[in-house]
């Protein structure tokens, strides 16, 4: 199989970087176990951004590689040290390149001028770590939140060539040649149909006009039924400034003549639709040839009398190419002054709803109530199942949106099932209004026994009760009790520790 040196379009799956994890740690210092909540933050994840590049000038390299991806965020630490951002990822694509979503098919944008960018998909947010959690009712937070996933998208990547001037003709009219011609571009050219079968780009300077023409290969008549090349490539001079129509006047084959071959390119143009408004220039090639320069000749009038204007040329000697680039680089001149400049921009694809909306649904359906929205979602998300805390602050805050009160108007009973989230990937709860749920799990909420010690005796009744069975043959249980005092002042550990680690001094374990 042929290795393809020119791709135009590929479909590419990016996955932007996880937000890290919030740390749940508490800071410590000499004489004071129990400094306050210190957890850093998660850093955010990195973003996937094409960008685009005018250097580049195919994606080839996505055809090789269709999966990319951002760095994750790193995990908060204590001493409130936030994590790095996940680096993002930029992408180079060549000028013109329309972005769809593959899934959709929607456009997601059109990227033209050097340096424009477009945020595909946006890094997860870093999770907060227990000190930015901690308030006034919730003094030292035992949980943290963990970061988001980053947008996952599946994108369609299509190059149209940002050419100012299009060349279109039958195979072997010398569109690859008048290229060469004009520009150190150095297309193949060759005395067989089809030579060229990817559009070849040259950049000509007229005057102090600089423009680019790109060549159509490939069309026919018939090539909206899918004969030649088809219409591929004609999305190409979409964005041309003007139409050149490379006409063969030398090795016509019987039966043809430059006229008709303009009708059936134009025919074919008018199906591929959109191109009507371009201007068009005829160039007559291949006038070294005696016969060639005849036929002109007794074109020409034809043409004129259409309002076209012509040019009598030849690729091969140079003969006309002069006054041929010069009248392209005049039309360019004029479509460029009559374009508003475009402006390298930014742009960031956002999830559908806004950020940070309220909104919210409750629906019923088959498998239970689903609750959609933004920060129900998000705020699932974020939370650590495995810490009831984490999972009491998850139900204060979807309380404070109103989902309890919602579901309970809709009709939910307790025990009913609770989606959150998307159906395929929905966190399922049994539905238990606060006034028993509060009890049980919120009951916790905002406290933390380690700083609101109501019964501080007891808890060291306790502490030298389990260290007895350690003491020393002559100790008394004073001793003990000194010994624990003295190994709290002396502490030498890690100036803060996450809790629930092994450093952490106030570690139950699940069995006690
Ligand atoms: N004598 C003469 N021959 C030419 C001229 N221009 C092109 N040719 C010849 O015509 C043949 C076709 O030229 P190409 O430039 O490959 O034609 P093309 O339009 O790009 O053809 P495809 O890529 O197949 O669509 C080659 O053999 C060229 O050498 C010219 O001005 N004079
Ligand atoms: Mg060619």
């Amino acid at each position: 199989m042929a290795v393809p040196t020119f791709v135009d379009r590929v479909t590419l799956h990016v996955s932007a970087g996880r937000g890290g994890n919030g740390v749940a740690s508490v800071h410590r210092e000499k004489f004071k176990p129990l400094g306050g909540p210190d957890g850093g933050n998660g850093g955010p994840g990195g973003s996937v951004i094409l960008r685009v590049d005018p250097d580049v000038t195919t994606l080839l390299e996505y055809h090789h590689s269709p999966r990319r991806k951002a760095d994750n965020g790193a995990q908060g630490a204590g001493g409130h040290r936030n994590g790095a951002h996940g680096e993002d990822l930029v992408l180079p694509v060549p000028d013109g390149t329309v972005v769809h979503d593959a899934r959709t098919g929607e456009v997601l944008a059109d990227m033209v001028g050097p340096g424009t960018e477009l945020v595909v998909a946006q890094g997860g947010r870093g999770g907060l770590g227990n000190a930015a959690l901690a308030s006034s009712k919730r003094k030292a937070p035992g949980f943290a939140l963990l970061g988001e996933r980053g947008t996952e998208l599946q994108i369609r990547l299509e190059l149209k060539v940002v050419a100012d001037i299009g060349l279109v003709g039958f195979p072997s009219a010398g569109k690859s040649s008048l290229i060469a011609a004009i520009s150190r571009a150095r297309p193949k050219i060759a005395d067989y149909p089809f030579t060229t079968l990817v559009p070849n780009l040259g950049v000509v300077t007229a005057g102090d006009t600089t423009f680019t023409v790109a060549d159509v290969p490939g069309l026919i008549e018939g090539a909206s039924e899918g004969r030649g090349l088809g219409h591929d490539f004609l999305r190409h001079v979409e964005r041309c400034a003007a139409i050149v129509h490379v006409i063969d006047t030398a090795t016509l084959e019987p039966g043809r003549n430059p006229v008709e071959d303009l009708d059936v390119i134009e025919n074919e143009l008018s199906r591929y639709g959109g191109l009507d408004d371009r201007p068009r220039l005829v160039a007559l090639n291949k006038v070294d040839v005696p016969d060639g320069s005849d036929i002109a000749d007794m074109v020409v009038d034809d043409l004129h009398e259409r309002g076209l204007q012509v040019f009598k040329v030849s690729a091969a000697s140079g003969a006309g190419l002069r006054e041929l680039t010069f009248a392209m680089a005049e039309i360019v001149r004029a479509a460029r002054a009559a374009r508003p400049v475009v402006e390298a921009q930014r742009i960031v694809i956002r999830p559908a709803s806004a950020d940070g909306a309220d909104d919210f649904s409750v629906t019923a359906t088959d498998q239970g109530w689903q609750v959609r929205g933004e920060k129900p979602e998000r705020w699932v998300r974020q939370t650590d199942f495995a810490n009831d805390e984490a999972v009491g602050f998850l139900a204060d805050r979807l309380n404070r949106l109103g989902v309890e009160k919602r579901l309970v108007e809709s009709g939910a009973q307790e025990g009913d099932t609770v989606l959150i989230g998307h159906p395929d990937d929905a966190v399922v709860f049994d539905f238990k209004p606060s006034i028993e749920a509060g009890a049980e799990i919120l009951g916790r909420r905002g406290e933390d026994q380690r700083f609101e010690e109501k019964r501080p005796a007891a808890r060291r009744r306790r502490e030298i009760d389990e260290a007895m069975p350690e003491r020393g043959e002559a100790e008394a249980r004073a001793d003990v009790a000194r010994r624990l005092d003295e190994k709290r002042k002396t502490h030498t550990g890690p100036m803060s520790y996450v809790i629930g680690s092994k450093d952490d001094p106030d570690r139950v374990d699940e069995d006690d």
